[in-house]
Parts: C-alpha cells; sequence; structure tokens
C-alpha cells in the first residue's frame, strides 16, 4: 500500500506520518511530502473548514470539545489543528488543551493535532493548508482550524477555511473596544461563550453591542450577512445554535460558492507561495545575498527608491 493509500484507508499512523513529514524542514522529508501531496490529489469534497479564534481564555479549547463532540453526533469526523507561530515560546496551543477536549481526543472519530512548531507565519499557513489536505484524504470532513489571536494569524486562517468564529466572553477584553475591527471584519459568526451562571447576563449585552455594531459593518461575503450569537461551551447550550448558523451559512454558499471560494483562497495562496520562494531563492543565492543586505540599506537611507531596489533584486 502507498502512503496516499494508507492514508485514506483511514491509518491514523500514516496520517500522523504524513503530518510529520510535511512539518519536517529537512530536505529529504520536503521531497518526500512533496511527492505525497502530489498524488494525494483534489480532496475535500463535501468538508467543512471552519476557523477558530479569540483571545487566550475566552473557552475556544471547551467550546471545540462540546461542539466537536455534536459533530460527531451528527455523523462527522472531526479534525482540530492549530495555527499559532508562537507556539516555539508557548509549547503549541493545543497541546497543553488537551485536557480539556477529553472525550474529543479519546474518540476514534477525531483526530487532534496541536500546531506545528513555530517559524513563520507563511510557512506555518501553508503547513496547514497541506494538512488540511491531508485529513480530508483520511475521511475528515469537518476541520476545525483554531489560532490564538496573535498578529496577522486570524486572516491566515480565515484565507484557508470557508467559514471564520470569533469567540467572544464578556469579561476583561472582551468590550468592543477590546476586539480589533480587522478580526470583527473577518467573523462570519462571532460567538459569545460563557453565557451560564452569573455571567450570562453580561453575555447578552456583548450579543446586542456586536449585533448593533456589525450591522454597521459591510459584509464581506455576498451571500451571508454575519451573525451574533450566545453559546455556553460549559453547559453546551447554544451549540445546535451554532451548528445550525454554521449548516445555514454552507447552504447560503451552496457547493459553488464554497468551490469558488477555495479556488479564490488556492489562488492567493500561490501567489504567497511565490512571494515566500523568490525572497529564500535571493537569500540562498551567495551573489545576491549580498545585493539584498546593499539594497536594504540603500533603501533604509533612501539612495535607492524602493521598487527601483526590488526589481534591481529580481533582474539581477
Ligand atoms: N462559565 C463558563 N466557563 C467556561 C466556558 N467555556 C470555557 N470556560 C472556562 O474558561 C476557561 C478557559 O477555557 P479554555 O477552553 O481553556 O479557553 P481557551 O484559552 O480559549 O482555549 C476555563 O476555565 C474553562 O473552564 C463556558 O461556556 N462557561
Ligand atoms: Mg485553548
Amino acid at each position: 500500500m502507498t502512503d496516499v493509500e494508507a492514508i485514506r484507508s483511514g491509518d491514523r499512523r500514516a496520517l500522523a506520518r504524513a503530518i510529520t513529514l510535511i512539518e519536517s524542514t529537512r530536505a529529504a522529508d520536503q521531497e518526500r511530502a512533496e511527492a505525497l501531496l502530489a498524488d494525494l490529489g483534489p480532496t475535500g469534497e463535501g468538508s467543512w473548514r471552519i476557523g477558530i479564534s479569540g483571545a487566550p481564555g475566552v473557552g475556544k479549547s471547551t467550546f471545540i470539545e462540546a461542539f466537536g463532540l455534536h459533530a460527531l453526533a451528527q455523523g462527522r469526523k472531526v479534525a482540530v489543528l492549530a495555527v499559532d507561530p508562537s507556539s516555539t515560546l508557548t509549547g503549541g496551543s493545543i497541546l497543553g488543551d488537551k485536557t480539556r477536549m477529553e472525550h474529543l481526543s479519546r474518540d476514534s472519530r477525531a483526530f487532534i493535532r496541536p500546531s506545528p512548531s513555530g517559524g513563520e507565519l507563511g510557512g506555518v499557513a501553508r503547513r496547514t493548508r497541506e494538512i488540511i489536505a491531508l485529513v480530508e484524504a483520511a475521511g475528515f470532513d469537518l476541520v476545525i482550524v483554531e489560532t490564538v489571536g496573535v498578529g496577522q494569524s486570524e486572516t491566515a486562517v480565515a484565507a484557508m477555511t470557508d467559514i471564520f468564529l470569533l469567540l467572544l466572553a464578556p469579561g476583561a477584553g472582551d468590550s468592543l473596544q477590546g476586539v480589533k475591527r480587522g478580526i470583527m471584519e473577518l467573523a462570519d459568526l462571532i460567538l459569545v461563550n460563557k453565557a451560564d451562571g452569573p455571567l450570562a447576563d453580561a453575555a447578552r449585552h456583548v450579543v446586542s453591542d456586536h449585533r448593533a455594531a456589525m450591522s454597521l459593518m459591510r459584509p464581506h461575503e455576498k451571500f451571508w450577512t454575519p451573525r451574533v450569537e450566545a453559546c455556553s461551551a460549559l453547559t453546551g447550550a447554544g451549540i445546535d445554535t451554532v451548528w445550525a448558523a454554521i449548516g445555514d451559512y454552507m447552504a447560503a454558499a451552496g457547493e459553488d460558492g464554497i468551490a469558488a471560494k477555495r479556488r479564490h483562497q488556492g489562488a492567493a495562496a500561490l501567489r504567497d507561495e511565490v512571494a515566500r520562494l523568490a525572497i529564500a531563492r535571493l537569500r540562498d543565492d551567495p551573489a545576491r545575498r549580498d545585493l539584498l543586505a546593499r539594497l536594504e540599506q540603500d533603501v533604509a537611507s533612501g539612495a535607492t527608491p524602493l521598487r527601483q531596489a526590488a526589481r534591481d533584486l529580481l533582474d539581477g
């Protein structure tokens, strides 16, 4: 059996091995990873790719446990991945959290993978896109990509998923001012978690504040007006509403809408990868590495205009 056949047959160890290959920085591993991805072909027909972001402590892990179990009950197979470029510092956002995903992580119909260890965001994002394809090939048809809100990682996750969820919770840092407007604009669904017990009232206020704020924003999908819902990952209240809202979104987009969105995302990822490759080649080329260093100084000092410097580097 080839590696790809093993992955398609649902062999979890083959899947884990392939992911390790993709995450490896060794040249020989990267060659094998590329060959494997070339064999993989298209994946993800009928899958749901869901991005989730939110500040530390809002309840992402607890939510993924509750939501993931709900998805299993609906007959889905759930894969959970993470984009966390800071994970060399934090030790990975999911790994330490697997305790909060106790039931999900023990279920044979679920697959949880901590984030690849650090590196620049572009590289982490590319590997995560590749890992999405792998888990889909292995039969997981609901892929959750979690990110802790650091820098541009929300944008990267929104650019590789079908729908982007922003999790909030009542309390510190969750006022309207607390969430960057740019991230709210990415959200297809804002979830106010911890809508339970003594926090229920505060959660209702956060919901109405954000409904008002979202109504002023221009929708970013033609087929969808972003929604704001309350839920409790702890009690499970509202998880069915979240499930229904995501279903509504996917239905509104339709198969063609999702396919078009993924095509655009793939094209953008290609452009990103070309830019990364061009820079990497400049750095690897001894002659142009020196030119790069010199031009970086010249641009900083104003001696050479930016666009001319860029042309000189690419043409040189
Ligand atoms: N009251 C309440 N607490 C919650 C809820 N969801 C998560 N928590 C608690 O919030 C804390 C942070 O949760 P966690 O899932 O680790 O958040 P993360 O950092 O976003 O992954 C933990 O103590 C959870 O038990 C909820 O719906 N209601
Ligand atoms: Mg967590």
